[in-house]
């Protein structure tokens, strides 16, 4: 498969407590080259269309609400496969159960919060790459 592109975010507890740099490092180390990057306060109207498959979900509202709660650091990364390996590299949804060795696995854990905070999203497929990217990075 040739290089390919992902739209990586830090979402806002992962800002709070001081883990970008830690992020990034994981992103960089495995091999991935970052080619954008912006620190941004997101409003309703990006979040409704970057969350738009999770409309109408218990969680859509939660998830809003945090997502806008404070600053978040939106990255594109670069490389070979980095979909899928940036979504290792993040580990699974439910923190509690992400593997140890994995950014949620190893950072986060349930706050007992209507929304899980997991620290990152990535990108879950090419569609949704491309479609990503064009929120933060438009043009
Ligand atoms: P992903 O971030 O691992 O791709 P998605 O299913 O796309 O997971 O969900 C987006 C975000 O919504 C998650 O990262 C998490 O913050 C939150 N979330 C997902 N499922 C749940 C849930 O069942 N309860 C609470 N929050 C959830
Ligand atoms: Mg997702």
């Amino acid at each position: 498969m040739s290089s390919e592109q992902t739209l990586i975010l830090v979402k806002p507890d992962g800002v709070k407590r001081g883990l970008v740099g830690e992020v990034i490092v994981r992103v960089e180390r495995k091999g991935y080259k970052i080619t954008n990057l912006r620190m941004l306060t997101a409003d309703r109207n990006i979040l409704a269309k970057h969350y738009a498959e999770h409309e109408g979900k218990p969680f859509y509202e939660p998830l809003m609400e945090f997502m806008a709660s404070g600053p978040i650091v939106a990255m594109v990364a670069e490389g070979e496969r980095v979909i899928e390996g940036f979504r290792k590299l993040a580990g699974a949804t439910d923190p509690t159960v992400a593997e140890p060795g994995t950014i949620r696995g190893d950072l986060a854990r349930d706050q007992g919060t209507k929304v899980v905070q997991n620290i990152v999203h990535g990108s879950d497929s090419p569609e949704s790459a491309s479609r990503e990217i064009k929120i933060f990075f438009n043009n």
